[in-house]
């Protein structure tokens, strides 16, 4: 069977897109990591390279140490309207909320937030209609006239529609002025199995909304479809006048109930037109070749700024984190406690592959320090070194345990973490993955201290909205990472 592929793999839920001539531009929600909202460019919908993260600076995204994994920054609505790039988004974490960025070009700057008070909840939309009001859409489903510059709300809040009676969390709406309607997407069934997207439409952008007669307009709940959880999407139509819609869905693996472990991913699917004038939404699209995530990533820390695929958990501070400490090293320093701390010093990319190897470099003779699989400050795998011995640490849930060490001779290592499919895959109760942790050998060979499975760093046994991310960490004093790399298996 041929695979079924995301457009952008790993950790990259809630898409919002918009189309500027022929490019095409997607950003998505970033959780309790710091930069926030990665921002993708495409030429085809199919091949996204990620250009920059929106929100790269204090000033504009801030969250605080006591902020849970899995709040900070939500569902975020890209436009590009009156020449200008807009983008609209809540930062859930204590004393933040609703909140505007702009920016000429995509690649930035953007803006200081335009914070909008007056707006409730999460998962703003922005629309302007022809006398150029901007209607604020969220969550709920609920809509404000907003000054977009000012973040001055200019009317009383209506409710529009709330999705099929009973469905639960009617959410992520984005309004549309397509033809001789005006479109209301939205989300609901929640964002797990029962997650999927309906739509409704009416004669202007506050209603009335009629709903179309064939909702929800996708959905897999309930079907044996390798991609599950759909929902949450975005409309953009092609320069040649076709239509997508891009959205987010889950790749389950494992025995039942099935676990995914890299988070909810942005799906790509065609929309043709009834001749009623409601959107049918095709099969996912999956790119045939190779795209960009596919390449294998490796870093030397060469350069004086990261790679905006880098992130941190909750903030970057160049005194724990810098590639300008050492030459061609990332210095890492611990703020004195461990991965299972929220301050923890981390760094890392998603894990974008159901297969794959990644390695460090670590000198940690001035500290501890490593490489982790990380789903949050309770559910991490982590190898680390103190330049004489390497550990292997487990975390799931309360537990923490050293599961296995090894003496290292004196100087920097090479730790590394396998995620490989699961041993006995006709079980039903087998896990979706293993993933092993050792030191590679002077010979390049990799010595595995332990495997473990995989389940316990999945969203289905962590909960949240994030999934897997890989990368180097400082549990005490200082390390040095020489390089990193990261390859995509076959399997
Ligand atoms: C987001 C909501 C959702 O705000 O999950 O899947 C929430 N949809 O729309 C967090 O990503």
């Amino acid at each position: 069977m041929v695979s079924v592929l995301p457009v952008v793999p790993g950790f990259h839920p809630d898409p919002s897109v918009c189309r500027v001539n022929d490019d095409y531009y997607l950003v998505c929600s970033s959780f309790e990591y710091f930069p926030g909202i990665p921002l993708f460019h495409s030429r085809d919908l199919l091949h996204w390279t990620q250009i920059g993260n929106v929100l790269d600076r204090p000033e504009q995204l801030r969250l605080p140490v006591d902020m849970t994994s899995s709040g900070g920054v939500y569902a975020p609505t890209l436009r590009h309207h009156d020449g200008r790039f807009w983008l609209i988004v809540t930062n859930c974490a204590e004393g933040a909320g609703n909140f505007i960025v702009t920016a000429a070009d995509p690649t930035g700057p953007w803006s200081a937030p335009t914070w909008l008070p007056g707006i409730p909840g999460i998962d703003p939309d922005l629309a302007w209609d022809e006398d150029g009001t901007c209607w604020c859409t969220f969550a709920g489903v609920g809509q404000i006239p907003i000054d977009p510059y000012t973040g001055r709300v200019l009317g009383e809040q209506r409710g529009l529609w709330s999705g099929a009676p009973g469905a639960r969390a009617p959410e992520a709406p984005h309004l549309y002025h397509i033809g001789d309607h005006w479109y209301l997407l939205i989300a609901e069934g929640g964002t797990e199995r029962g997650h999927g997207i309906s739509i409704a439409r009416g004669p202007g952008p506050t209603g009335p909304f009629e709903p179309c007669p064939d909702n929800p307009i996708l959905t897999h709940r309930g079907t044996d479809h390798p991609v599950q959880n759909t929902g949450h999407g975005d409309l953009v139509q092609a320069a040649d006048g076709s239509w997508w819609l891009v959205f987010l869905g889950v790749r389950p693996h494992g025995g039942t109930p099935g676990w995914h472990v890299m988070g909810r991913e942005t799906f790509l699917a065609p929309v043709t037109w009834t001749e009623d004038g409601w959107p049918t939404v095709g099969d996912i699209v999956s790119p045939a070749d190779a795209t960009a995530a596919d390449a294998p990533f490796r870093d030397d820390f060469d350069l004086p700024e990261l790679h905006p695929s880098w992130i941190s958990v909750r903030d970057r501070s160049t005194e724990h984190c810098s590639t300008k400490e050492r030459s061609g090293s990332l210095t890492l320093r611990a703020r004195g406690s461990s991965l299972d701390e929220p301050d923890a010093v981390f760094i890392g990319r998603r894990q974008q592959h159901p297969a794959c190897h990644a390695s460090a470099l670590v000198d940690a003779g001035q500290g501890v320090g490593g490489l982790a699989v990380r789903l949050d400050e309770q559910h991490h795998y982590g190898i680390e070194t103190d330049g004489t011995q390497a550990r292997v640490i487990s975390r799931v849930g309360s537990v923490r345990a050293v599961v296995a060490t090894l003496p290292v001779p004196a100087g920097p290592t090479v730790l590394g973490v396998r995620v490989s499919g699961p041993p006995a895959p006709h079980d039903p109760r087998t896990g979706p993955d293993v993933v092993s942790l050792g030191v590679e050998r002077p010979d390049g060979a990799f010595s595995v201290l332990a495997t473990l499975d995989g389940r316990y760093l999945s969203t289905e046994v962590a909960g949240g909205f994030t999934g897997r991310v890989i990368g180097p960490y400082a549990a005490r004093g200082t390390v040095h990472v020489d390089w990193f790399g990261y390859e995509p298996l076959p399997g």
